[in-house]
């Protein structure tokens, strides 16, 4: 192993006889060393494993995300609105190919990604199980959801690997839109009639609990942040991220005049830090197996869609196919 400057490197003849055990003692020092890993180094089998899973867990939920935002695009309550939330839901879709591809890069194709989805093998978002039952739950969304999103997203941008952090640094700066448009339809709401501010409680009320819980189980119960943690995938762990979320939501439901509903949460002087009661994790675990509000519809909508869409993926590559025929036909 070599160190120029800060960087470690291997000669291709060296590792051309290095043990299995050797590769991984000098991949672990370039984690260390906060280098990134790009698609063709060598990389320990797991590693490849853990970022496929959490990769494609990460763009399935981009795509399932759009459903329940999009379920309110014809009754968005102004032209304003209607416009902003298209955008968003178009960035949703737009984040999920960027992670596909990024997930492309370690070996996998995207069409076994997408069938492990369609199929049910493959996780996505607990978050994306419930139902946005009023306008105030599209505000909702853009506020927790969103910002519960870029806090573990800005940790994810830190990441070993060099696609998927990379995408991350886009997402984020779009995760920051709709965090802001979403915390600014709560705040209207909250400040508006009596109706409207007990609309925005009542989305408060529903979502925070699923916000809490999406940020993964507690670290006592994570059962890939040995492996995750280790390699750099993730740089922080799920109760430091979920304390860094609740400490930047918590003042700001205050400034809208809204209540966390949580009877037990207080502010510890001491630590800075706002503590939250007891988690529903029962709930969290019947959600992520699949026993969730939503689970089975998010389900048959994407199937619907994949269908639905079929034509139009056989028209596109019929037309690719033609225009390659038609360039090669002119280069001969
Ligand atoms: N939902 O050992 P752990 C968005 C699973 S989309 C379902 O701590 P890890 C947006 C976990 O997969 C943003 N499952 O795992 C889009 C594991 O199961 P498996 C979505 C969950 O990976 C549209 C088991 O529980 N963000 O913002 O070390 C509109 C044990 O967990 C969940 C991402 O996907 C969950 N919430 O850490 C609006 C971020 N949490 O795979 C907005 C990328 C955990 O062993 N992912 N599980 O069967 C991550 O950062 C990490 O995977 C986690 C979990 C922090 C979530």
């Amino acid at each position: 192993m070599l160190k120029v400057g800060n960087t470690v490197k291997f000669t291709p003849l060296i590792c051309a006889i290095m043990t299995t055990e050797e590769r991984e003692i000098e991949f672990q020092a370039k984690i260390d060393n906060g280098q990134k890993i790009e698609p063709k180094e060598w990389m320990p089998e797991n590693y490849r494993k853990q970022l496929i899973r959490m990769i494609s867990q990460h763009a399935h939920s981009e795509i399932v995300g759009m459903l329940p935002e999009g379920n309110w695009i014809t009754r968005a309550p102004s032209l304003r609105r209607k416009a902003v939330l298209l955008a968003k839901v178009q960035d949703e879709a737009g984040h999920g190919l960027y992670l596909y591809s990024a997930a492309e890069t370690l070996g996998i194709d995207r069409q076994t990604l997408i069938d492990q989805l369609l199929t049910g093998k493959a996780k996505y978002s607990s978050i994306f199980n419930y139902p946005t039952l009023s306008w105030a739950d599209i505000g909702a969304i853009g506020w927790l959801v969103d910002g519960a999103a870029i806090v573990n997203q800005t940790m994810l941008a830190r990441g070993s690997y060099g696609p998927y952090s990379r995408a991350m640094v886009r997402i984020c700066k779009e995760e920051s839109f709709h965090n802001r448009q979403g915390y600014e339809i709560m705040y209207e709401l909250a400040n508006g009639t009596e109706a409207q501010k007990q609309m925005a409680q009542d989305a408060l009320n529903r979502w925070w609990g699923p916000s809490i819980q999406m940020l993964g189980p507690s670290d006592a119960a994570s059962t890939n942040s040995s492996e995750t943690m280790k390699w750099n995938i993730k740089v922080e762990s799920n109760d430091v991220v979920r304390q860094r979320f609740i400490d930047r939501t918590v003042p700001q439901a205050v400034a809208a005049g809204l209540t966390i509903p949580d009877p037990d949460l207080k502010y510890n002087e001491e630590t800075e830090h706002w503590e939250i009661g007891e988690v529903d994790w029962d709930e969290f675990y019947r959600v992520i197996k699949g026993h969730g509000p939503c689970n089975k519809k998010r389900l048959s909508d994407r199937q619907r869609a994949e269908k639905e869409g079929e034509w139009v993926r056989e028209a596109a590559i019929a037309y690719a196919e033609k225009q390659n025929k038609k360039m090669n036909a002119i280069a001969a």
